[in-house]
């Protein structure tokens, strides 16, 4: 056991003293994850505690921005290094002498298991503690949901094992899990702590506890009350339910018996598809924020105030994600009562979240209160970004530009929010194209996390670093895009719908093909999606041209759940029907185009509309519009709700075999026509046995 108890020559775990305190410091950047060395260093640091008598307490604390972020997700899924993190935070817990953890940032997953086998726990007033596994498709496999529903009570437990979501130091507190809030010098008040407890026995043991556990003892039904709540948000999922049964086995089963169960629950949900999809997703999300082909020591560029133009639902979203972010906003409309509608929309906007008890009155005052409406375009002269949300038409759009680039303060960045239109083109109505930029936000964009960001052949790279920032400070997640008709996501949404309504006209119904895309773990089918977004967006608007069953639907007015008509019927309450209406329209274009309706398995939507997005995929990857398949799955995720458990398309493509995809494809060949043709890098990939991701 020694030989990998010995602390390596550069261990990140260091012990220093305080009087009798063992203070033992953990020094791995970025977040201290807890990695084999670690592991290794606070075992031997508990062993130096145990092995000098003079030691009669010991603080654990780290270095650096944050308490342990939770076990090393770069080891997983390779051979493991004793000694595991359960064995780790067993040792600190059977320690003789009391152990008290000094916590900062944030103490998450193992990070906060390894505060769960400490005795006590202090914190700074701005630390958070959760146990994020969930959203890796795991549990706390630590002792977690065994110590922490015994420490902090069973309800919360479960809240804080399916949602992954953190907690404040405030909210630990008031659950117990945390013995005392800090201000100040927190080594300091650890140490004080641990004199102040150094005597204490027995010491408190979370796994001995019990006393929390009565209630649920007392009433178990509160498990199913709790599945039943949160069905909706646990669809598809598997980890939610894991998590659930195992603190289940901390109320029924003795400690090391729930363990046991822990244990395997862990491992199971370890070798399932989900977690290796969720942990990829993890990484995915981290690599979309590096831009390729830039010199590395690239610095943004300031950015005070920004401009919008447009009050519409676009423009609006979009302002409020700077006002949120307490940076100012300049919004120009054409007309005074577009402007005040618009700006009437974000307060209400505000207002609502506000009534949720996400925002207090004051922040809703303070968000608005930096929002300057304007009818006067030469406002825009002291913006340092300048965001266009005009109506989505090339000529439009130059004309804005060209306006813009007479007016623009030298190094203001020009973004456009387009969201298929040529960059280049609108970049070239300027004498300044290396300051222009896509912004495409997502609708409301207010809520959607997405921003694609595209790059144009000469957008600087200052520019491209300012927008990749800024997402961050207005809590976007961004993906670099390439200049293509679509970009990445609505590009690949577009063979999706043509097969979809393709095979409508062939014997499928909305109804078959939504429930297809909804099993698949979609939020809705691509028929739902269009009733919500509206039929008559991209419309040509003459009601005497009618090409296609789209185009007849909005002829007749049905746009969708606006006008509680689309491709469903929908009642006062917005609940969808089917409608006998829609399937005249689709028999009457199959009886024109002279299709027999046939029956169509639920394999063929699969493949006609998901391998189809895949075969996408790999065109916006070979021809570099995209800069890694990751950040496709980026894209799907964030931006139309691919299910993160399958990782987004190009990932779930990988789990499914290209082979297997490629094969689809050449089944529905014939029937996909001239609408289809093979991505090379598909083939070749299928054909050599490799992978887009990982
Ligand atoms: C677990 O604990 C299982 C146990 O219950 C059971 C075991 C038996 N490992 O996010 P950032 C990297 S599961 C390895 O940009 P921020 C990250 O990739 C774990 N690497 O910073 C990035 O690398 P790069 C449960 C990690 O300040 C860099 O650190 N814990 C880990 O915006 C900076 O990250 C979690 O799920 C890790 N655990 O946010 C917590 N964490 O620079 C996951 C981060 O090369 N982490 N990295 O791109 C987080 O939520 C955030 O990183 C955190 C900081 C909030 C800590």
């Amino acid at each position: 056991m020694t030989d990998i108890l010995d602390k390596p020559a550069t261990s990140p775990i260091s012990t220093s003293r305080h009087g009798d305190v063992l203070i033992v410091t953990s020094n791995n950047p970025p977040v201290n994850a807890l990695g084999a060395a670690v592991r290794q260093g606070l075992v031997a640091a508990i062993e130096e505690a145990e092995g000098d008598e003079a030691i009669k307490a010991v603080v654990i604390r780290c270095e650096g921005q944050t308490f342990f972020a939770g076990a090393d997700i770069t080891e997983f899924g390779k051979p493991p290094v004793m000694p595991w993190l359960p064995t780790v935070v067993d040792a600190i817990e059977n320690c003789s002498k009391p152990v008290v953890a000094a916590i900062h940032g944030t103490a998450l997953g193992g990070g906060l298991e390894v505060a769960l086998g400490c005795h006590y726990r202090i914190a700074v007033k701005d630390a958070k503690l959760g146990v994020p596994e969930v959203k890796l498709g795991l549990l706390p496999g630590a002792g977690g949901t065994q110590r922490l529903p015994r420490v902090a009570g069973v309800q919360k437990a479960l809240e804080m094992c399916t949602s992954g979501a953190m907690v404040s130091a405030k909210d630990a507190y008031d659950a117990g899990l945390v013995d005392r809030i800090v201000e100040g010098e927190l080594v300091q008040h650890a140490v004080a702590l641990a004199e102040e407890v150094r005597d204490i026995r027995p010491l408190p043991k979370s796994s001995e506890r019990d006393d929390k556990l009565q209630a649920a003892r007392d009433n178990p039904a509160i498990f199913d009350e709790f599945r039943k709540a949160n069905a909706k948000k646990f669809r598809g999922f598997e980890a939610p339910e894991a998590n659930i049964k195992a603190v289940e086995a901390a109320v029924a089963k003795p400690y090391a018996e729930g363990v046991i169960d822990e244990r395997n629950l862990f491992m199971g949900l370890m070798a399932g598809t989900q977690s290796k999809a969720q942990q990829y997703f993890f990484f995915a999300e981290r690599k979309a924020a590096k831009i390729e082909n830039i010199p590395e020591d690239t610095q943004p560029r300031v950015v005070k105030r920004v401009g919008v133009i447009g009050a519409g639902t676009m423009g609006g979203g979009i302002s409020m994600n700077f006002l949120s972010a307490g940076i100012p906003v300049t919004i120009v409309e054409m007309a005074q009562d577009a402007l005040d509608r618009g700006t009437g929309i974000m307060r209400k906007n505000y207002e609502a979240t506000a009534a949720k008890g996400r925002m207090t009155a004051e922040q809703v005052e303070q968000a608005m209160g930096l929002l300057n409406p304007t009818l006067d375009f030469d406002k825009l002269a002291e913006c340092d970004l300048i965001i266009e949300a005009v109506f989505e038409q090339m000529d439009i759009k130059k004309e804005v530009f060209g306006r813009l680039d007479k007016i623009a303060k030298q190094g203001a960045i020009l973004a456009s929010n387009t969201s298929y239109l040529n960059v280049d083109e609108i970049a070239a109505s300027t004498s300044r194209p290396q300051d222009v930029v896509g912004l495409h936000f997502f609708s409301p964009a207010n809520v959607m996390k997405l921003l694609e960001i595209v790059r144009g052949a000469k957008t600087a790279p200052d520019v491209l670093v300012t927008a990749m920032q800024l997402s961050k400070r207005i809590k976007k997640v961004a993906v670099v895009a390439g200049v293509c008709h679509g970009f990445i996501g609505n590009r690949m949404l577009m063979p999706r719908q043509v097969e979809a309504t393709k095979l409508l006209l062939e014997g499928a119904t909305p109804e078959q093909v939504d429930r297809v895309h909804v099993e698949f773990g979609m939020p809705m089918g691509p028929f739902q999606m269009a009733d919500l977004a509206g039929v008559d967006i991209g419309w040509h608007r003459d009601p005497n041209r009618i090409e296609n069953i789209r185009d007849a639907l909005a002829a007749e007015g049905r746009w969708g759940q606006k006008k509680q008509a689309g491709f469903y019927d929908y009642d006062d309450k917005r609940r969808p029907s089917p409608s006998p209406r829609v399937q005249e329209i689709i028999e009457d274009f199959r009886s024109k185009a002279g299709i027999t309706a046939r029956q169509i398995d639920d394999e063929e939507i699969v493949e006609r509309t998901l391998y189809t997005m895949v075969n996408e995929g790999a065109k916006i990857l070979e021809e570099g519009m995209a800069q890694r398949a990751s950040d496709i799955d980026v894209v799907w995720v964030y931006g139309y709700g691919w299910p993160v458990y399958r990782g987004g398309p190009m990932c779930w493509a990988d789990t499914e075999g290209l082979g297997k995809i490629v094969e689809g494809l050449k089944r529905q060949e014939e029937r996909m026509g001239s609408d289809f043709s093979f991505s090379k890098l598909l083939l070749e990939k299928a054909d050599k046995g490799e992978k887009f991701t990982r």
